[in-house]
C-alpha cells in the first residue's frame, strides 16, 4: 500500500527520495501527484491543507513528520485514523544542542561579552556564578525536557521540571498540574519551555506566570521557548523585558511563523531568535523512522508514539 507526502512550507524532493528508497515497491505522492487515493494507507503530514486527508477510504495511520501535532489536529476534518508522532534520537539531540546552548548564552552572559567585545572593553565579572547555582526549570518533561534535563544535569545545572502528570526524574525536583507551576517557578532563574501547544498550553507564558519567577537569582530571569510560540504572549514578553521582569529570552518558536519583519522582537539585543529550527525533522533520519514503523506495523505489531486526541499531544 502506499503512502502521500501532505506538507506545506517543506521541499518533497528530499521525503520522497529518501522513503522510496527505504520503501522500495510503494508509490510516494504528493497531494499533488495523487490520482488512486484508494491506494493509500499512510499519510505524512507537516501542516497539511485542513481537509486534505480526507476521501482515503483505506488510510490506516497518518505519521506527523515533526514531534509536534498541533499542526494535525488544527484540520476539523481530519480523518479517525491513528496519529504517530515522531521520537527519534536524531531530532531529541539537536533540540538538547539547542536549549544548552541557550540555557549558557543567558548564563555566561553572552550578549554582555559581545558588546564589551565589539566595544573593545575588558572588564571581568567576579560575579560569575556557578552552573550549581543557577536554576533552571524545564516546563514539560516528555521526550524532549527529559534528555534537555539530563543533559543540563551533566553540566552541573540545578534543575527542575514540571509535567501534567507526576514525574520521579533522579535528580531533578519535580512538579505537576497546575498546582505544581508555582512552586517550579519560584525556583527558577533559567525558565526553558518545552510543551505541546494544546488548549491548556495556549498562552500560558504570560505577563502572570512571568511575574512568579524571582528576580533575586544569580542571573536572569530569563526564558527559553522552543515548544510552540501559541504558548507565549510576546506582548507580555516585551513588556517584562522593558520593565527587568526578564533579562532576556531566546525564542524558536513564535506567535507567528515567520515572524514578521514588524515584529519589534527582531530590534532587542535582550532575545535571541532561531527560525523554528531547535530540532528540524531530517528527512534521513525520519524516514528512517516511519519506514520502520510502516514495515513493523505490517508484520502486526503495534504502532509506537501514538497520540492522543484527547489530550491533544
Ligand atoms: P512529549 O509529548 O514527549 O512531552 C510533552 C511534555 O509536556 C510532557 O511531559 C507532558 O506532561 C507535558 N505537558 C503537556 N501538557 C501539559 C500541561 N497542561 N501541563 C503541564 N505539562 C504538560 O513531547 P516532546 O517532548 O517530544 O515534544 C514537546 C514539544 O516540543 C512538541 O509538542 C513540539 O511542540 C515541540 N517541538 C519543537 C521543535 C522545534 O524545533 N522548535 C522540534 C520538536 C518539537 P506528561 O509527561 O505528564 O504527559
Ligand atoms: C516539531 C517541530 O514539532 O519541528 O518537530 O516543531
Amino acid at each position: 500500500m502506499n503512502l502521500v507526502l501532505a506538507i506545506t512550507g517543506w521541499t518533497p524532493g528530499p521525503w520522497i527520495e529518501r522513503l522510496g528508497a527505504l520503501l522500495p515497491g510503494r508509490r510516494i505522492d504528493t497531494l499533488e501527484t495523487l490520482v488512486d487515493r484508494s491506494r493509500v494507507a499512510y499519510a505524512l503530514t507537516w501542516r497539511h491543507p485542513p481537509g486534505s486527508l480526507g476521501g482515503l477510504p483505506n488510510l490506516r495511520a497518518i505519521f506527523s513528520l515533526g514531534a509536534g501535532v498541533d499542526h494535525v489536529f488544527v484540520d476539523p476534518n481530519l480523518p479517525d485514523a491513528p496519529v504517530v508522532r515522531v521520537v527519534d534520537p536524531d531530532l531529541t539531540t539537536r533540540m538538547s544542542e539547542w536549549v544548552i546552548l541557550q540555557v549558557l548564552l543567558h548564563h555566561r552572559q553572552f550578549r554582555r561579552y559581545d558588546r564589551q567585545q565589539r566595544e573593545k572593553v575588558w572588564d571581568e565579572d567576579e560575579a560569575q556564578p556557578a552552573a550549581r547555582d543557577v536554576r533552571v526549570g524545564l516546563l514539560g518533561l516528555g521526550v524532549l525536557g527529559l534528555d534537555a534535563a539530563a543533559k543540563l544535569q551533566a553540566l552541573g545545572f540545578d534543575v527542575a521540571g514540571w509535567s501534567r502528570t507526576p514525574k520521579a526524574v533522579t535528580g531533578v525536583a519535580t512538579y505537576h498540574g497546575a498546582d505544581g507551576l508555582d512552586a517550579l517557578l519560584a525556583r527558577t532563574d533559567i525558565l526553558v519551555s518545552l510543551l505541546p501547544l494544546t488548549p491548556q498550553t495556549t498562552g500560558l507564558l504570560n505577563a502572570a506566570l512571568f511575574a512568579k519567577l524571582p528576580r533575586d537569582g544569580p542571573i536572569g530571569p530569563a526564558l527559553v521557548n522552543a515548544g510552540r510560540g501559541g504558548s507565549q504572549v510576546e506582548a507580555d514578553i516585551l513588556a517584562a523585558l522593558d520593565a527587568g521582569v526578564l533579562s532576556g529570552a531566546s525564542l524558536d518558536v513564535f506567535e507567528t511563523e515567520p515572524l514578521p519583519p514588524a515584529s519589534p522582537l527582531w530590534r532587542r539585543d535582550d532575545v535571541f531568535i532561531s527560525p523554528h529550527n531547535a530540532a528540524i525533522s531530517e528527512p534521513q533520519a525520519v524516514a528512517r523512522y516511519i519506514a520502520q514503523q510502516i514495515e513493523a506495523f505490517e508484520r502486526g505489531e503495534p504502532l509506537r508514539n501514538l497520540v492522543d486526541r484527547g489530550r491533544g499531544y
